[in-house]
């Protein structure tokens, strides 16, 4: 069954998969009034997005999904969605138990004291855009809708743990885990628990945990020099991570997550992976396909990643939300280092819903996907105001909330303001998206663009002085079987050029640290600002939005490849030097 991880969180709560049939109708199709409908049309499958169904490809605004879920007594429901796109309210039996607003972040909705037995579980999605809708937006991308990702139903007693927090630390060649565990308690008295963390054959006793009713409580410790070997991007190694929550003498709850032993730190203009410079060459991927719309399969996420191996990545940019964890969780297995970023594209600041909706996105996505050890820097607000005063407050206010929540990972925001840019003493890396011979500047122009904009960063009116570089978004467009002799633009022959000439420039840098191609594959858009874009579809894939290479993926093949080896041999060299200086 699909679940919401590739691997089994739970040996003693009782966890059900609750992907399959559900009866859905969308608000065109019903003809009764009321809050819930009294009559479902059709079925549909969880998880997917509706704009697959036939009839249903272009449908904006609300629609219903019932199916039933088994309670027992003296436990709570646990209701954990992946992803809903993009705004749920939760209904048991008729009363709203739950809301939650942004595609791409998980939520879980917890009711109590429910009768043994089955009970009616109703979600009603809404991917409409208003006021509503910060987010959310008619945008270079598209808004599915539908329960887009897995889902859950567990039982929790009255205290469970909520949530496990778990952070290696680098120490003299050894490695440490720091874990901070978070427990819920639905009950409505006071209770204590025990709780107890295994990993890598080390077992902890953590402090006795008292629990207010209806509130979360943490307990914290240090798991100390385990024998364990470093997760890198050629050895990706996985560690299972058991939590016990005991009652007495009584096991009560678990929960088991996967942590990869490794450390990411910015020194002068290097990004050092476990000490060591690395260097980061991929792609920005939407989760969008031709056939699946936002609700990639397991199993084509794996091509993809595949794709991206034969193409000589390591690096992928979840432009422009959080991912689906079971991409993630690949993305650990496989050893692909992963620039994750909350949930903005050009977004207003200025709308009455940003604020709440860019920190609830900001948090949730820190809080649910902390432990990815593939996960290296966390980005946010892709291409907004960081010019104005107020423009660059709301850069404050995001990052704030970045490294309140985890100071272990560099902060970035990828900037389409060059030398205007007023916010690049905010992170630790700067990123930049230029499209050097798309819109603006001759196809050769990537190398000259690129020296002025460092010799501005490193001069003392840019605030980024020395600091890493990460050249976040370039490209530019194909129409997928479009080849032309005249190699006019639009041609997959103009676009294979193009990128020859940027990857040229850019993956030959001594100040740029990584490189992410504008974009993976073709993507769909919203038609009203971006109706004008050839098929109604941003068209800078290497791939096809079914995967279908253009020709630039031969280029882009070679280049990637061309700049490890050399990367490879220039490492053997510095080594042979340091050994015959001793
Ligand atoms: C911007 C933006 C991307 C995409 C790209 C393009 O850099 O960040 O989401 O819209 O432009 O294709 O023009």
């Amino acid at each position: 069954m699909t679940m919401l991880r590739n691997f089994c969180q739970h040996d003693i709560r009782p966890v059900e998969s609750l992907c399959g049939r559900w009866e859905f109708v969308t608000a065109d199709d019903r003809n009764d009034k009321g809050k819930l409908p009294k009559r479902y049309t059709r079925s549909i499958h969880v998880p997917s997005a509706w704009e697959q169904l036939p009839g249903l490809e272009n449908y904006r605004g609300k629609a219903w999904l019932r199916t039933t879920v088994p309670a027992a007594e003296g436990w709570a429901l646990r209701l954990v969605f992946g992803g809903v796109s993009h705004t749920a309210d939760v209904f048991i039996d008729g009363k709203h138990v739950g809301h939650h607003y942004d595609a791409f972040t998980p939520f879980d909705v917890v009711v109590p004291r429910l009768s043994e037995g089955d009970h009616e579980l109703v979600v009603q999605v809404d991917n409409s855009f208003g006021e509503h809708s910060a987010l959310h937006i008619d945008n270079d991308y598209y808004t599915y809708g539908g329960i887009t990702r897995p889902a859950e139903v567990q039982l929790v007693p009255p205290v469970y743990i909520d949530r496990l927090f778990a952070l290696p630390v680098r120490r003299g060649g050894k490695w440490d885990l720091d874990v901070r565990v978070r427990l819920a308690n639905w009950s409505r008295k006071t209770e204590t628990r025990g709780v107890a963390v295994m990993v890598a054959g080390g077992f902890l006793e953590l402090d006795e945990v008292s629990v207010k009713p209806g509130s979360t409580a943490e307990v914290t410790g240090r798991l100390k020099d385990l024998d364990v070997s470093d997760w890198t991007p050629d050895s990706p190694e996985l560690y299972e991570v058991e939590v016990l929550l005991t009652e007495g003498d009584e096991l009560a709850d678990d929960l088991i997550d996967r942590v990869g032993f490794r450390e990411i730190k910015v020194s002068g203009k290097k990004l050092l992976l476990n000490g060591e410079p690395i260097f980061l060459q991929g792609y920005n991927r939407h989760e969008d396909h031709g056939q699946f719309g936002c609700a990639i399969p397991l199993e084509a996420m794996v091509t993809d990643l595949e794709i991206l191996r034969d193409l000589g990545c390591n690096f992928v940019r979840t432009c422009h939300y959080p991912n689906d964890q079971r991409f993630l969780d690949l993305c650990d297995e496989l050893g692909f280092c992963v620039w994750e970023e909350s949930h903005a594209r050009q977004v207003k600041f200025d709308h009455p819903k940003f604020r709440e909706q860019i920190a609830d996105s900001t948090r949730e996505m820190i809080d649910w996907h902390y432990n990815h050890p593939s996960i290296l820097m966390w980005g946010c607000l892709n291409e907004c105001d960081s010019v104005s005063a107020s423009g660059r407050k709301e850069h404050q206010r995001v990052i704030e909330i970045i490294r309140e929540m985890d100071d272990s990972r560099p902060v970035t925001f990828a900037s389409n303001k060059a030398t205007d840019d007023r916010c690049m003493d905010l992170v630790d890396i700067v990123s930049w998206n230029r499209y050097q011979g798309w819109y603006h500047g001759g196809p050769d122009s990537a190398g000259d663009d690129l020296k002025e904009l460092i010799k501005w960063l490193n001069s003392d009116a840019s605030g980024g002085r020395n600091k890493p570089v990460i050249m976040s978004e370039f490209g530019g467009g194909a129409i997928p079987g479009y080849r032309r002799p005249n190699h006019a633009k639009w041609t997959e022959e103009f676009q294979a050029e193009l990128l020859d000439h940027q990857l040229e420039a850019y993956l030959n840098h001594t100040q740029v640290v990584g490189v992410a191609i504008w974009q993976f594959c073709d993507c769909r858009v919203t038609t009203g600002h971006f109706n004008s874009r050839p098929r109604t579809m941003n068209n800078k894939g290497t791939v096809s939005e079914y995967r279908l290479p253009k020709l630039a993926y031969d280029v882009v093949k070679r280049r990637m490849h061309e700049a490890t080896r050399n990367r490879q041999k220039q490492q053997k060299k510095q080594k042979s030097r340091k050994k015959t200086k001793r």
